[in-house]
């Protein structure tokens, strides 16, 4: 299959919920093609209807890195279809073999692109916030190579997200608990995120220009998962506490 097919392949995968052999049964893609993949596979949703709002950052801390197997940072795009109501029902139908994760999301009230400093970076801040986002790779098994992944948009599938709050807050050490049916499963802190959640904003700056773009006013950005990720189920009920920043959950439903 060549790029475009790819992209239909990874694209189709996803609007049907369904699950594929990974593209590295056969040829392993290099990072460059698989975010070339990544970039036509959107801009199938984006003839959809779909809109971009802002980007997730993948792979940013070690829980993460060790439960995948892959241990680079990368990225993947976030439309409006993605978004789930905070406190509200979440279906597994829509989905393949979900996860969720706890993170941090920006948003931006300034473009940023290329190679900053934190503290510009955080100047580029409007807000934060706590965040869950699910996860579903549309592979068999949950399993890819690094390469699989891009390709696939990073696993993103859908987000949910809490109050925002000024970004004066210190980021850098806030316990964060998800719990499952009222019982804690993963305890963290942001600082798990690459020893400060600003430094993944770092990254997706850099990330984002070398694809020939940037963050624009008004997105989205998630930091990446602090714990590792739980499969989900229908029946759960889903809660993350965030140090200062509150709660945030959803009920699954078949
Ligand atoms: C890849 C996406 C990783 C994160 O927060 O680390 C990610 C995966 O685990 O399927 O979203
Ligand atoms: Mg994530």
């Amino acid at each position: 299959m060549n790029l475009a097919e790819l992209a239909e392949y990874v694209d189709e995968a996803a609007r049907t919920a369904t699950e594929i052999p990974q593209i590295s049964d056969k040829t392993p893609l290099t990072v460059e093609d698989a975010y070339a993949v990544q970039a036509l596979s959107m801009q199938r949703r984006y003839a959809r209807g779909e809109k971009r709002i802002g980007i997730k950052m993948g792979l940013t801390s070690r829980a993460k890195m060790v439960q995948v197997g892959v241990s680079d940072v990368i990225w993947g795009r976030l439309t409006d279809a993605m978004r789930e109501d905070e406190g509200g029902v979440v279906s597994m139908a829509k989905y393949v073999h979900p996860r969720v994760e706890p993170e941090i999301a920006f948003l931006m009230k300034k473009p940023l692109s290329g190679n900053v400093s934190a503290l510009e970076a955080m100047a580029a801040v409007e807000a934060v916030a706590p965040a869950l986002e699910i996860i579903d790779s549309r592979y068999k098994a949950f399993k890819f190579d690094v390469g699989d992944v891009i390709a696939d948009n990073s696993s993103s599938s859908g987000f949910v997200l809490g109050t925002w709050h000024s970004p004066e807050i210190d980021l850098s050490n806030l316990g964060m608990v998800l719990s499952i049916n009222g019982r804690p499963q993963e305890i963290g802190s942001s600082a798990a995120i690459l020893g400060n959640p600003v430094r993944s904003l770092v990254a997706a700056a850099r990330m984002v220009a070398s694809a020939g773009e940037e963050l624009k006013a008004g997105d989205i950005v998630l930091a990446g998962g602090a714990t590792a990720a739980i499969p989900m189920a229908a029946g759960q009920s889903v809660l993350l506490e965030v140090e200062t920043l509150g709660m945030i959950g959803f009920n699954i439903g078949e």
